[in-house]
């Protein structure tokens, strides 16, 4: 069994823009900066002959580059518990294309998805306790990321090793998009 899933990696200039939102907050377990992604579907454990399958119905996927820009900070599940701190994305109703292929495809191996419909954002802290005075802040805060933008050229199937140090992602595959003429 491997614990896999889809998303698009992030320019090192990305990466460091998001982690300078790091700051103070009680129990908050920040997203090592290199391991920053956009998650595109999570798949959980799958055995090896679905990983084959779906190594293949990935590569079906037919969907051109585009460019994303950041935008605003935002929590789940809601402010009042929030569980996790994250960074959004303008609407992109490409990104959305290409989040639905990767769904059909990992649908069509049989592999289970969640109901609820995909959710642009990049994960940047996990929160093990309520800590309202500084997640306010930190999601009031006046956002200055609204003109950072990044290319998408393609999208990678990971896998995720859970380790004492915390998850490893290492690259299985990684699928261009279609370039524009
Ligand atoms: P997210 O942080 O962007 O929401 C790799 O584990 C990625 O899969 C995580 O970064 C997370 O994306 C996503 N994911 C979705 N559901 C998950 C789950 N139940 N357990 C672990 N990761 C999950």
């Amino acid at each position: 069994m491997s614990r896999l899933f889809v998303a698009i990696e992030l320019p090192d200039r990305v990466k460091q823009e998001l982690a300078q939102l790091k700051s103070p907050i009680p129990g908050a377990r920040w997203v090592p900066q290199e391991q920053l992604h956009l998650t595109l579907a999570f798949l959980g454990d799958v055995d090896g002959t679905a990983a084959e399958q779906l190594i293949r119905a990935l590569s079906e996927v037919r969907v051109p580059g585009f460019t994303l820009r950041l935008s605003e900070t935002g929590c789940f599940p809601n402010r009042s518990k929030p569980r996790v701190l994250w960074v959004g994305l303008k609407n992109n109703p490409q990104l959305n294309r290409l989040a639905e292929q990767i769904r059909s495809a990992v649908l069509a191996c049989s592999i289970l998805q969640e109901e609820r419909p995909f959710s642009a954002h990049i994960t940047i802290a996990r929160l093990k306790q309520p800590a309202g005075r500084e997640v306010a802040r930190f999601l009031d805060q006046p956002f200055k990321h609204d003109l950072s933008t990044f290319a998408v050229r393609e999208f990678i199937l990971y896998c995720s090793q859970l380790t004492s140090d915390g998850a490893l992602h290492i690259p299985l595959k990684k699928y261009p998009l279609l370039t524009c003429s």
